[in-house]
């Protein structure tokens, strides 16, 4: 009678009277300190705080867990908890995401926010629900611009023969194709080295990624075009999450939700000091870019990628977004 008696009393214990903890892991491709970064640990600081502790968190920074493109895989086999990543490879798995990565079509930040936050980022999140991912919330990488070792990009014509490295992505292979570059399309962790051996002369990122990154490093220009927003999103493997009980998916949107807006404070920050801090770390910075040319480029190369499959009609909703 005593042993059975212990017994039960263990076992209520380990069944959940004394909370079971469970340490989850967000994976990213960019520094521990960088947007992304600053994202996973409010997203983990929230989520233990809502939980009271029943979860906690470390982020697996910098391509720990391998590109965006692995690390999305990863979500849908279930080796990998939660991820923060560009849309870049996304569109490989969820095409109608696509849209959001085509060039020139987001006219500033706030525009990009306010159709991300209202019923073409729910739609868009729903795309990602039926591919075996689960979006909780859009994040935010930033307007990407053209870095490289050789020469100042101020019209298409510099572009001409320059390897330009990529992401993993149709829209923005085809619009520099479009532009006259050499699109080499890599995982962001093979970047820097590829950058440094001359494998490719440049590549292109949201200032946040190029100061993160320290790309001043290796590379000597930057150019301020703006081609694309790269939207980011905080993914959910369905294998963690489709095991949570109604409140606890309450507690990780809660908790994505806060992970975004700390991203988007940090782009905001970096958007305000980053032309100076790549300018002290001896790049040469051009601001003065007649995006015109480029976005009749761009846009006639990359559209087509998207509309050929999927009509016009996303992105005039998308433009019509005051
Ligand atoms: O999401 O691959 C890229 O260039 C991305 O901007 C980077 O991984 C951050």
């Amino acid at each position: 009678m005593k042993h059975w008696i212990l017994g039960g009393v263990a076992a209520f214990a380990l069944a959940g009277g004394a909370q079971a903890q469970q340490q989850l892991v967000v994976g990213h491709a960019t520094p521990p300190t960088s947007h992304y970064g600053v994202g996973a640990d409010a997203f983990i600081a929230t989520l233990t705080e809502l939980s009271n502790g029943a979860f906690t968190g470390v982020q697996a920074p910098a391509g720990q867990l391998g590109g965006e493109r692995d690390m999305i895989e990863g979500l849908q086999i279930g080796s990998i908890d939660l991820v923060i990543t560009s849309t870049g490879p996304l569109g490989n798995f969820v095409p109608e995401v696509l849209a959001l990565d085509l060039p020139f079509l987001f006219r500033d930040y706030a525009h990009a926010r306010s159709v991300l936050d209202g019923e073409i980022g729910q739609e868009m999140l729903a795309a990602i629900d039926k591919n075996n991912l689960v979006g909780l919330a859009w994040s935010e990488n930033g307007f990407r611009h053209v870095t490289n070792s050789q020469r100042p990009v101020t019209k298409p014509a510099d572009l001409d023969g320059l390897k330009l490295r990529t992401m993993e992505n149709a829209v923005h292979m085809a619009a520099f194709q479009g532009m006259g570059a050499s699109p080499t399309p890599m995982a962001f962790p093979e970047v820097f080295g590829a950058l440094q051996q001359g494998v490719v002369d440049g590549q292109e990122n949201p200032i946040t990624v190029i100061t993160a990154s320290k790309f001043w490093e290796v590379q000597g220009y930057v150019s301020l075009t703006g081609h694309v927003y790269s939207p980011a999103v905080v993914l959910a493997s369905p294998a963690l999450y489709d095991g949570l009980t109604d409140e606890q998916k309450g507690w990780f949107r809660q908790a994505a939700a806060a992970s975004a807006a700390a991203t988007r404070a940090e782009v905001d920050r970096l958007e305000a000091e980053g032309v100076a801090l790549m300018r002290q770390n001896g790049m040469e910075v051009i601001t003065e870019i007649d995006r015109a040319p480029f976005q009749a480029l761009a846009a006639e190369a990359a559209w087509p990628v998207y509309t050929d499959r999927f009509g016009s009609a996303m992105i005039d909703r998308i433009l019509a977004v005051q």
